[in-house]
């Protein structure tokens, strides 16, 4: 039988197969070969007792792509929530969340909750914030009997892992995004035994068919990754898209001349805000150097 992993939890692997899911232990050549299972990996499966949802992995069917923050595998996208208020976004964690995801060569989208809270000027000062970037950017309220349309639109036929700051509203979110399809998920579900509005493990939810979300655990605040400052800029698509044109090769687009980055921002371009971030940015990676 054919499923994916939604979760592993002390060599425990939790297989999703459409209709149930098996607690499943992986076959010894696993650990022989070092090889770790992964949230999100493709699997077949030899049930050992159907009525106890019980299985052996038999082998991890090959990966896509493989995650390393979270540690998920196949996924395509990353979708990140913020709250237009309470609490108000932070747009120097959401640009580094950004950074992290580039670097991790995951598309992302924005999706901005309670829209209930912020009025039209909010909203068009964010869409204009982000609109060099050519991310999707959505906003919603996950409260009202709003329309999601957009949001599932942006997540059909795709695994997407979600994150974003605690208190924003992603569990509500992805309540109201989950069909309420109920499984048959025998005596592992009862052993899993957890409120589904806590997220202290990486798990993979099942939207549709083809569809699945991950929900992560909320962060507060973020790393840049490890990474030289000259990296930096292919990880911001309006300077990706530039850099070709500056002069210098390795231009920071901070001060040398006939820069085509910031030409474009003199002349009017989008993205004051997140160059502002983008610098800021620049500036930390490079003061990290000096203490390794
Ligand atoms: N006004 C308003 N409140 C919302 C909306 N969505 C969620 N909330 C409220 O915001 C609070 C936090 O929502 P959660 O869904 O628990 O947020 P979360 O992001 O899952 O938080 P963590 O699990 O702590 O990471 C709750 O009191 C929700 O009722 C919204 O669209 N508008
Ligand atoms: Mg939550
Ligand atoms: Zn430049």
């Amino acid at each position: 039988m054919e499923g994916r992993i939604i979760r592993g939890i002390g060599g425990l692997y939790y297989v999703h197969t459409g209709s149930a899911v098996y607690g499943c232990r992986a076959r010894g050549i696993f650990r022989k070969d070092n090889f770790k299972p992964l949230p999100g990996d493709f699997a077949q499966i030899s049930v050992l007792d159907e009525t106890e949802k019980e299985g052996v992995i038999d082998r991890i069917l090959e990966r896509k792509s493989v995650l390393v923050r979270p540690a998920v595998a196949n996924v395509d996208q990353a979708m990140v929530i913020f709250s237009m208020a309470a609490p108000a976004p932070s747009f120097n964690l959401l640009d580094r969340f950004l950074v992290m995801m580039e670097r991790q060569g995951v598309p992302p989208v924005l999706v901005f909750n309670k829209r209930d809270l912020a009025d039209r000027k909010d909203t068009d000062s964010v869409r204009a914030r982000y609109a060099g970037s050519g991310y999707p950017i959505v906003f919603v309220s996950a409260l009202e009997d709003d329309d999601l349309g957009e949001v599932r639109d942006l997540l059909r036929s795709r695994t997407t892992t979600v994150a974003g700051p605690s208190g924003v509203g992603k569990s509500s979110l992805i309540n109201r995004l989950q069909s309420g399809i109920r499984m048959d998920t025998g005596a592992v579900s009862e052993r899993i035994g957890r409120g589904r509005h806590t997220t202290r493990h990486t798990e993979l939810l099942y939207v549709e068919e083809g569809t699945w979300i991950l929900d992560t655990p909320g962060f507060s605040s973020l790393e840049l990754p490890i990474m030289e400052k000259e990296e930096l800029g292919s990880c911001f698509p309006e300077i990706r898209s530039r850099q070709d044109r500056c002069r210098f090769a390795l231009c920071s687009h901070l001060t040398e001349p006939d820069c085509a980055v910031r030409r474009a921002l003199e002349q009017g371009a989008p993205g004051r805000e997140r160059y502002e971030n983008y610098r800021l940015f620049y500036e930390e990676l490079k003061g990290r150097r000096k203490y390794r």
